[in-house]
């Protein structure tokens, strides 16, 4: 039997499994077998040649990729973000490589990707597929580009991502698998597990531990419990925005809103927008530096006061340290005083772990 044929027979057992402590075990090592019968399928697809496609390299501090359907507006939006010049067109497939652009924002650089349309398939390489994922799975944010008017299709967007390993939102699980030489596999948990024991083993045993300490942290599912033994899903956030507003009427708008809840989306936490019009493109930038979590770090520059216009991006929860090191002073580090929104009081001298926040002020006092 080959392999495609495994996979397909896997999938329907397990959906016409139904799912009880009965079947517990035996549904979670069919999903453990089917998940590595996957990743054997995706290894050789990618040696197999087609792998080849585009590398877009990442620049800038953060990448976000706009994810959608064929003509819902990509190119448009990516035009009116950025300084890119990316083709539009009334007729699908307009774009059938990713197009970077660069928007500038609180004196951030961040790149934003154009890819071609994620459709039903692009897994088995239509429209560039698997490319396209790839450059999905390394981006630092998806948007979901809607059209107000096919708002179903985030459904089938979000399944093409979750099929191909990535898992828009989530923490990655809290598990930890310690090989050892002997004794079985042992589970720990620090929180009440509604998995029988059994379950758990049987899945890390279908992975192919035969002796491991495994330490569970938080109340898992079986699909949960395969991504954190695989080890290799990523983990990104995701906004939703919805394009051609400008063709919504107050009725249609209502709808809109209510089939966003029927997919699990607060309407308030969309982003409407107007490419074509340029209209909600501040909200929508707002909310993709919300989602990256940049925060802004003014240097005081000794003789040269404070750089307002070129600060230093980092991420919430950097510190000092990390500052430093994407300075490149590592070797001549000293020492740091800090005003601002993370200081007690000004100029309060820190160490590298110190913890910064958006629009904090740091000095570095360096050795020659
Ligand atoms: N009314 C209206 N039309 C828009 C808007 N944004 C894009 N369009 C139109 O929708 C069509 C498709 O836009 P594109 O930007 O090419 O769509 P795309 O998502 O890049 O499509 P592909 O490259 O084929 O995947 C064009 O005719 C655009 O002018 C908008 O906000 N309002
Ligand atoms: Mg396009």
């Amino acid at each position: 039997m080959g392999l495609e044929e495994e996979i397909q027979e896997l999938e329907e057992e397990i959906a016409n499994t139904p799912y009880n402590k009965a079947t517990e075990e035996h549904i979670g090592r069919l999903k453990s077998k089917l998940a590595e019968k996957k990743e054997k399928f995706a290894k050789r697809q990618q040696s197999s040649g087609g792998g080849g496609g585009y590398h877009v390299e990442k620049h800038g501090d953060a990448t976000v990729a706009l994810v959608g359907f064929p003509s819902v507006g990509k190119s448009t939006l990516l035009n009116a973000l950025t300084n890119a010049e990316s083709e539009t067109g009334a007729y699908e497939f307009t774009t059938l490589e990713v197009n970077p652009g660069m928007l500038e924002y609180n004196g951030a650089n961040i790149q934003i990707l154009d890819v071609p349309g994620l459709i039903e398939g692009a897994a088995s390489g239509r429209g560039g597929g698997q490319e396209v994922l790839s450059v999905v799975r390394s981006a630092d944010l998806i948007i979901f580009v809607l059209s107000a008017f096919e708002i179903d299709q985030y459904e089938r967007l979000q399944e093409e991502l979750y099929e191909n390993k990535i898992r828009p939102d989530q923490s990655p699980p809290r598990i930890s698998i310690r090989p050892k030489g002997k004794g079985g596999i042992k589970v720990n948990a620090s929180v009440d597990l509604t998995l029988n024991e059994e379950t758990i083993k049987s899945i890390v045993r279908e992975h192919g531990y035969v002796n491991a300490d495994v330490t569970i942290n938080e109340e898992v599912d079986i699909d949960r419990l395969v991504d954190g033994v695989m080890d290799n899903r990523e983990y990104i956030p995701s906004l939703v925005t919805v394009n051609k507003a400008d063709l919504l009427d107050k009725e249609y708008a209502k709808t809109v809103k209510d089939q966003l809840r029927g997919y699990e989306i607060d309407p308030d936490e969309a982003v409407f927008i107007s490419a074509q019009e340029e209209k909600g493109l501040e909200s929508l930038k707002e909310e993709i530096w919300e989602e990256l979590g940049l925060i802004r770090v003014y240097m005081d520059k000794p003789g040269r006061g404070v750089d307002y216009e070129e600060p230093l991006i980092l991420t919430e929860g950097d510190n000092v340290e990390d500052a430093v090191k994407k300075l490149g002073f590592t070797d001549r580090y000293r020492m740091a005083r800090v005003t601002g929104p993370s200081a007690k009081h000004e100029e309060q001298q820190v160490g590298l772990d110190h913890e910064l926040k958006d629009e904090d002020i740091l000095r570095l006092v360096l050795r020659k």
